[in-house]
């Protein structure tokens, strides 16, 4: 492809010269004689020329499929070249905007009279590579610190939240990684073990082996490390941690030597994909797969709270991992005992305006529940889920959403934070509330009535706030 850059600074010149050559043949037009000498000296096609006048680009031969460049440091006389361009029939028209502070109000002034014309901001162009670079600089220099920090150490813990998911399990192999360990000498542990049975299946097919311990056994480690929770987590059971990795929101009251965590991340594994990558550790196809498999699981593939540096992590770990064993961990998550919960649903539940409702009793596992929850969001007419279920002495409650409606989390607060716990994002949340509190507050249901009683609370919330129009549209 042809193209002609219209520039008055050498170093633009320079610059795309080195990276348009060799797939694009570009000529340079430029005002001024000297620089066009020198440049030419330098090997370039560079003539000198009236940046302002037709003939100018008639007799640099353009047609309407010749790429014209036009390099804007913020002269008046922009539109006046501008013109010329077109009068002399280039249709594909490029301003590169260098130095301007401004560059969208600069792009819509221009586009007012050029509508056909694409402006690109030499900043914006550059920005996201150099401030990725500088900010992996910074992992760097904090990779390095705890490394060394945990180097001397003859064991260390490697702490994981209670039922370890997929990204608390990725995060702990990751995070061996990084320190340079082996399963000898960093030991991956948790309070509670993992009783998910596709999160026990990703265990056995990477051979992640998850140590219960005690809380008085973190203390016999010389050095201890928490990823995808914090300490408060779990309350004063422990005292002392050294590091800290986590994509939850950051929890006051606790101090670590050193931590990184990153709210707006969709995973842990996201964050220790760029300390690896800060450090240029090698990353094994075991270590590579549960991170995948972590990011894909955390963000839902993508649907929850996945963000670039997500995308970026999960491109760049694609290659190392094997895409085989990751859907047959996927295929773990439907077994027959939960299938059996999905029928009890079935035959309980309720279903208003796209809202399904439906109470499992007791049960044995707490996974069932949100399993429930969202393998009937699947349903081409359900666009909210609200699943209930006794385990132990408690109320657990999932409520799912396809998240363009109204804040699933925000429904579980309203009826339940004065009574339980609750909370949760825009499209997943979830309610644990003591049976007699729930009692106390709304009295003594039986399995349809509480069905009843949720699907009513779940349409009054749905109805607030919206107007009438939106409702119809929705419903
Ligand atoms: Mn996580």
């Amino acid at each position: 492809m042809r193209g002609l850059a219209v520039c008055q600074t050498e170093l633009v010149i320079r610059m795309l010269d080195e990276i348009l050559l060799p797939s694009f043949e570009v000529d340079f037009l430029v005002e001024s004689r000297p620089i066009a000498r020198r440049l030419h000296e330098a090997g370039m096609n560079v003539t000198a020329g009236d940046p302002r006048r037709t003939d100018t680009y008639l007799k640099a031969d353009i047609t309407p499929g010749t790429c014209v460049i036009v390099e804007d440091g913020g002269r008046r006389s922009l539109k006046k070249v501008l013109e010329a361009i077109r009068d002399a029939g280039a249709t594909l028209v490029y301003v590169l905007g260098v130095g301007i502070s401004d560059f969208r109000k600069r792009e819509e002034e221009l586009k007012a009279q050029f509508p056909e014309l694409y402006y690109l901001a030499l900043s914006e162009l550059f920005g996201g590579p150099l401030l990725t670079e500088f900010s992996r600089s910074i992992t760097r220099l904090k990779v390095h610190q705890y490394q060394r920090f945990f180097s001397d150490a003859e064991r260390v813990l490697i702490l994981l939240h209670n039922d370890p998911d997929p990204d608390a399990l990725a995060s702990g192999l990751a995070l061996r990684n990084v320190l340079r360990r082996t399963k000898q000498t960093a030991i991956i542990a948790a309070l509670q073990g993992v009783t998910r049975p596709e999160n026990v299946r990703m265990m056995n097919l990477l051979d992640i082996h998850v140590d219960v311990i005690t809380p008085a056994q973190v203390a016999e480690y010389e050095r201890v490390a928490m990823v995808d929770v914090q300490p408060h987590y779990f309350g004063d059971a422990i005292s002392h941690v050294d590091l800290v990795i986590d994509h939850h929101p950051e929890q006051p009251g606790y101090s670590a030597v050193y931590k990184d965590i990153r709210p707006d991340y969709g995973s842990t594994s996201t964050i220790l994909t760029e300390h690896l990558r800060a450090v240029d550790a090698n990353i094994s196809e075991r270590t590579a797969t549960a991170m995948l498999y972590a990011i894909k699981s955390d963000t839902l593939f993508f649907n929850r709270q996945a963000n670039r540096v997500d995308i970026d992590a999960f491109s760049y770990l694609y290659p190392l991992a094997d895409a085989a064993l990751i859907k047959k961990m996927e295929g773990a998550e439907i077994t027959m005992e939960r299938l059996e919960y999905v029928l009890k649903a079935k035959q309980q539940g309720r279903i208003a305006e796209q809202v399904f409702c439906a109470f499992l009793g007791a049960s044995p596992r707490e996974d069932f529940i949100p399993y429930v929850a969202d393998f009937y969001l699947q349903l081409e007419d359900v666009k909210w889920t609200i699943v209930s279920g006794i385990v132990n002495d408690s109320l657990v409650m999932s409520v799912r959403n396809l998240g363009y409606s109204r804040n699933a989390g925000e429904f579980v607060r309203k009826y339940f934070a004065d009574i339980g716990s609750a909370g949760g994002h825009r499209a997943m949340a979830k309610a644990v509330v003591p049976l007699r509190a729930f009692r106390d507050k709304f009295g003594n249901l039986q399995a349809d009535g509480f069905t009843e009683r949720v699907l009513a609370m779940a349409l009054e919330f749905l109805h607030e706030h919206q107007p009438a129009d939106r409702k119809l549209l929705r419903a």
